[in-house]
């Protein structure tokens, strides 16, 4: 076979593969993805988690930072509908005032899947799925393990809390699940409770601020997340006492920073909090792509992280 002709053979075998729509000139779905910000160790893992499987399932995906600011992520959202992106989704940062940019993607026929976060929407028809923990029964837990902890203490057993970001449904959820076990027992009292924003920096001078005020009358920190109770760690150290000790210590979301403060001695217990929601955030697009049902909300399962179990628990962590 002369050398023109082989390679006329080879041209046509690959235009025949072509023929057959291989993989790789099919249409990839563009998912538009609008995070919170970065505000934390959990977040940051939940973007990687995010970023790596939607490589990993051939999406092409659209990702904004809003840094912690609705009219960010609105805007993004904005953006996403106008680039007419397959699916939006997105990880509210506040609950409410999600309506009227939630109609306009309904309008332009995109889905939308809620991540980690929920809105409160009049209709929910303005969103496929919910996927993400149980905020709530995150705080169930935290205040679990505390009544245990106190029981055979009479009290008053005085607690300050760090709230998340204002307004954001882990916030409101963590101190009403937290609440709700507590008040059956008038011996815990929550003296102080204010925003620490989720950061390490706003946990540590909201911390600093209430021991100013309170100082040794703190028995316990109940922190909304990893974070900010690792910021107070450090304010209750600066103040010349000892965390774990003096004042007990609960946060939520269980990352590897809370971990090793565990295994330092220095945090009681974390909630598990998984970040981990990518594969299933891809796999529900795919599915809504496809026509296929997705169900309305898809829970997290989670558990809750003694310091007693934190060192054998630490290599099999993931984030
Ligand atoms: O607990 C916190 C993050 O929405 C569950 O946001 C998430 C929370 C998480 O900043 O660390």
């Amino acid at each position: 076979m002369s050398m023109q002709r082989r390679t006329f053979t080879a041209a046509l075998a690959a235009a025949s593969v072509v023929g057959a729509v291989p993989a790789f000139a099919q249409k990839k779905i563009v998912l538009g993805f609008a995070q919170v910000g970065a505000e934390s160790e959990w977040r940051t893992a939940n973007t990687e988690s995010i970023k790596s499987s939607a490589a990993e399932a051939g999406i092409d995906l659209k990702f904004s930072d809003a840094q912690q600011k609705q009219e960010n992520q609105i805007k993004a959202i904005r953006s996403y509908i106008a680039q007419k992106v397959d699916v939006i989704a997105f990880s509210p940062v506040v609950e409410t005032g999600w309506d009227t940019v939630l109609v306009e993607a309904k309008n332009a026929k995109i889905p939308v899947v809620l991540t980690d976060r929920s809105v409160k929407v009049k209709d929910d028809s303005l969103y496929v799925t919910f996927m993400g923990s149980d905020f709530t029964e995150e705080g169930r837990k935290a205040g679990r393990w505390l009544v245990e902890k106190m029981k055979g203490n009479a009290g008053p057993i005085n607690i300050v809390e760090l709230q998340g970001t204002v307004g954001s449904a882990p916030a409101i959820d963590r101190k009403k699940g937290f609440e709700e076990i507590i008040k059956a027992d008038p011996k815990f009292k929550i003296i102080r409770s204010q925003t620490g924003d989720f950061t390490r920096a706003k946990g540590k001078e909201v911390m600093e601020a209430f021991l100013k005020a309170e100082g040794k009358k703190i028995n316990v920190l109940y922190a909304h997340n990893d974070d900010m109770a690792i910021g107070a760690i450090q304010a209750i150290e600066e103040a010349g006492m000892k965390p774990a000790k003096d004042i007990t210590i609960i946060s939520i979301d269980a990352v590897k920073g809370a971990f090793e403060a565990m295994m330092a001695g220095k945090l009681n217990v974390s909630v598990e909090c998984s970040p981990l929601l990518g594969p299933q955030l891809m796999s529900a697009v795919k599915d809504i792509k496809a026509g296929k049902p997705v169900p309305k909300r898809i829970i997290t399962e989670e558990g809750i992280f003694p310091m007693e179990v934190a060192a054998a628990e630490f290599p099999k962590r993931k984030y």
